[in-house]
């Protein structure tokens, strides 16, 4: 491989919008709580962002800000499609994370979820031999 065509996780970068709900936190059970999410990778880390509706406080509306609200470090994460019993949903993907942090993610676009499932896999994948 020539260093140009060498896979760098800087160079694994996405964004867009997904459904999202924490499964897991700390190996400990939590309520499902879906919501729409603006979802960005980056330099090895996964950031979902409050529905910029939601995050609009009192008098200041700031309703064009997005604001990170949980990262999920992908380093020693996994990434693999939801077994059926995990949700009723469709084209759901689990991602483990290291601290025993569990999030769904789901999409109705079958294509939108393969395309964020390889790039989290090539990233997983990437920052294990970093
Ligand atoms: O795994 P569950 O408990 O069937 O998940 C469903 C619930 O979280 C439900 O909310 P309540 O906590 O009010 O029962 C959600 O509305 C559903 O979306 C969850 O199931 P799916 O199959 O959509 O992941």
């Amino acid at each position: 491989n020539s260093p140009e065509t060498q896979q760098n996780v800087q160079n694994l970068e996405k964004a867009g919008i997904l459904n999202k709900t924490k499964v897991c936190e700390n190996g400990k059970k939590v309520r499902k709580n879906w919501a729409q999410t603006w979802t960005v990778l980056h330099g090895g880390v996964l950031t979902f962002h409050k529905d910029p509706k939601s995050a609009a406080t009192g008098a200041s509306n700031k309703t064009n800000q997005i604001v990170p609200e949980v990262t999920v470090d992908l380093r020693g994460a996994s990434i693999g499609r939801a077994s059926k019993d995990k949700s009723s949903k469709k084209n759901v993907l689990e991602l483990k994370g290291k601290n025993g942090v569990e999030f769904l993610i789901q999409y109705d676009t079958e294509s939108i979820i393969a395309d964020w499932h390889k790039v989290l896999v090539d990233t997983i994948r990437q920052l294990k031999v970093d």
